[in-house]
């Protein structure tokens, strides 16, 4: 059965929720929620990654997130932290994160892989092609699937050089990173690309704007709701296509598609 990722983003400008759970006693709550929803783990970032955002300091980025991770990961609740950062990524499996989740697979940060290699976290590798603020530039690809885990396929190899053992790597198609809504819809069609990897497969869609971009535009009402379902049908059909997991904002809805799958397949 495919797990669940709840994403909780302490975050004053992520692109959909942004602001919401900024400061840790809402955005514990909500963790609490999304796990008691069928959340397996709470992905907490602390430095927004959508398109066009700029950095923020590591130390501003720990003060959002560490008391977060230290409170869920008091509680037993797996955490995750979606980081850039090598320090944070430090700090926060000191305080009980379990998972480090790096959008751009120990690229961003010379320091990451060697941080996690010091830990005994598990990595999720996401592709990545370069800073959010001007990733569009490099969203040239030919056959984007297989370009996309050949680059994966690097970053294993950085890794496991790096002293990570592979059974420690999760990979990440990394949806929406340098890839234009098109080029998104092409990697999950040949996510076998990235299953054949050989590692347990993340898949980030919730929310994103290539979901949007195919939803009847004159169809304006409740927005987030509709993405929302748009998010939970990609995810259903990510793990059709051998997701070991599905990175998402409403749990619930997810968990409920997936249960009609299940039934469905008759597992
Ligand atoms: N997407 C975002 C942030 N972190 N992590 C992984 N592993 N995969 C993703 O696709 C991914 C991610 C985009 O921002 P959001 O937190 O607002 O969804």
């Amino acid at each position: 059965m495919t797990a669940i990722w709840g994403i909780l983003n302490v975050t004053p400008d992520s692109f959909s929720d942004g602001g919401r759970y900024m400061d840790a006693d809402t955005a514990i709550a909500r963790a609490r929620m999304l796990r008691a929803q069928g959340a397996a783990v709470i992905d907490v970032g602390g430095e927004s990654t959508r398109p066009g955002a700029e950095r923020v300091s590591a130390d501003e980025e720990q003060r959002r997130v560490l008391p977060v991770v230290e409170a869920l990961s008091a509680d037993g609740i797996p955490v995750s932290i979606d980081t850039l950062n090598a320090a944070t990524a430090a700090e926060a499996v000191r305080a009980g994160a379990r998972i480090v989740n790096d959008v751009s697979g120990g690229l961003a940060d010379d320091g990451m892989l060697a941080a996690v290699a010091a830990s005994d976290a598990d990595f999720a590798i996401g592709h990545w092609r370069g800073p959010s603020s001007d990733m569009y530039a490099h969203a040239q690809y030919g056959r984007v699937a297989r370009e996309v885990a050949g680059e994966l396929r690097e970053r294993v190899s950085a890794a496991a050089a790096a002293g990570i053992a592979p059974s420690r790597l999760i990979v990440d198609p990394g949806i929406g990173f340098a890839k234009s809504g098109q080029q998104n819809w092409e990697v999950l069609r040949g996510l076998d690309e990235i299953t054949a990897l050989g590692h347990r497969v993340l898949v980030g869609t919730s929310r994103k704007r290539f979901l949007a971009e195919v939803l009847d535009a004159r169809a304006e009402e409740d927005a987030e709701r509709r993405r929302d379902l748009a998010t939970a049908v990609t995810s259903v059909l990510a793990a059709r296509a051998g997701a070991w997991a599905v990175r998402v904002h409403d749990v619930a809805a997810t968990r409920d598609a997936l249960a009609v799958v299940s039934a469905w397949d008759g597992a």
